[in-house]
């Protein structure tokens, strides 16, 4: 029986972590074929609309004002250059448009205003419109609903214990807290992490206990491969094995069935034969451009080659999962 999203205890989902790779592979596309078309993809597009100067210590990221990193800095971009972007990205076939701001929390304000008017243009395209802003309160979460924003991306980026040893200017509790302030508001809620932080095979699976036991579970759950950003505490962590990345797809397949399960970060550095076994364990969105917020990534035309290649279908968007609800062995 496909079990329900807070019913897993942590033994279980240590058990299914560690099932067999080519066994979890098969459950994970298993579970896959049951919700989802196969050959659809999500294809969303990030853009940094607020870059570098960070007040936060995050040990991965190029954005923070506490490493030398070499970031150029830029403030929040004007409203018609952000929708000029989703614009582009539209029409480069992207259905869904994440717009991030190296921000500790959104503050309330002129530039919250703004963030506030981005949103409105870019949902009023027909893009599914999501935004990572760092901390929300519960009226900020409101009041992006209310403007169109459709989901909010906050990531847990690994176990609770590992992570004060990759951040220390904020708790796991800040993010559970925003994250609920999301799902009370009624956007969708998008929250994954990153592997390759030189956590342990414990920390990935606290990670995704953690997901699973949210009271409401992501409706999208990135899967991140560290990008090794020089002059961070983390700028010399060696790449991340593609089984390491395959086996945490499928786990998160499994465990979130009904989910997009985003390749995100790091697929720079994926073959195509990478890719594919990521797809195959279930990935079934990426992001695409030539940019991530701040780190190079595939460009859209290298991925429609991929796309060809693999026989994959964008995906149009707010489209709804299978409406089958049996689980696999039922049927
Ligand atoms: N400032 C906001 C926040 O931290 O919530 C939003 C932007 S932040 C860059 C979004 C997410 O990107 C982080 O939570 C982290 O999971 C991911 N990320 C940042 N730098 C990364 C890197 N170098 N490699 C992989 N993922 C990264
Ligand atoms: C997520 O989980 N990955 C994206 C998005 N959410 C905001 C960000 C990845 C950032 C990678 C490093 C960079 O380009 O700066
Ligand atoms: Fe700031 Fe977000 Fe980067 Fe952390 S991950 S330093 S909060 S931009």
């Amino acid at each position: 029986m496909e079990m329900e999203h807070n019913s897993w205890t942590r033994p279980q989902v240590a058990q299914l972590y560690r099932t067999p790779l080519l066994e979890l592979m098969h459950r994970a596309a298993q579970a896959h074929c049951h919700h989802h078309d196969p050959c659809q993809i999500q294809v969303c597009t990030l853009l940094s609309i607020k870059t570098g100067g960070c007040p936060e210590d995050c040990g991965y990221c190029s954005q923070s004002a506490h490493y030398q990193t070499g970031l150029q800095r830029q403030p929040l971009l004007e409203v018609e250059e952000v929708v000029g972007a989703a614009q582009r990205a539209k029409e480069a076939g992207s259905t869904r448009f994440c717009m991030g701001a190296a921000w500790r929390q959104a503050r309330e304000g002129e530039e919250f205003d703004q963030v506030l008017e981005m949103v409105r243009q870019v949902s009023s395209l027909g893009l599914e419109v999501c935004c990572t802003l760092g901390m929300l309160s519960q009226e900020q979460a409101l009041r992006l609903k209310e403007a169109g924003l459709y989901a909010y991306n906050h990531n847990l980026d690994t176990g609770p214990q590992y992570y004060r040893q990759v951040v220390s200017t904020r708790t796991y509790q800040d993010r559970l807290q925003t994250l609920a302030h999301v799902a009370q508001a009624g956007l969708s809620v998008c929250c994954g992490g990153i592997l390759g932080l030189g956590e342990s095979e414990e920390d990935r699976i606290d990670l995704l206990h953690t997901l699973v036991s949210l009271p409401t579970p992501p409706e999208s759950v990135p899967v991140n491969a560290l990008v090794p950003i020089p002059g961070t505490p983390l700028g010399q962590q060696p790449r991340v094995s593609v089984w390491e990345l395959v086996r945490m797809i499928a786990a998160a397949r499994i465990l979130f069935p009904r989910a997009m399960v985003r390749l995100s970060a790091g697929r720079d550095q994926l073959s195509d034969e990478a890719q594919a076994l990521c797809f195959l364990a279930g990935a079934n969105s990426i992001f695409s451009g030539d940019k991530l917020l701040t780190t190079p990534h595939p460009g859209f035309a290298k991925d429609a080659e991929l796309f060809a290649l693999l026989g994959l279908q964008p995906r149009a968007p707010y489209e709804e999962t299978s409406a089958d609800t049996t689980s696999p062995m039922q049927r």
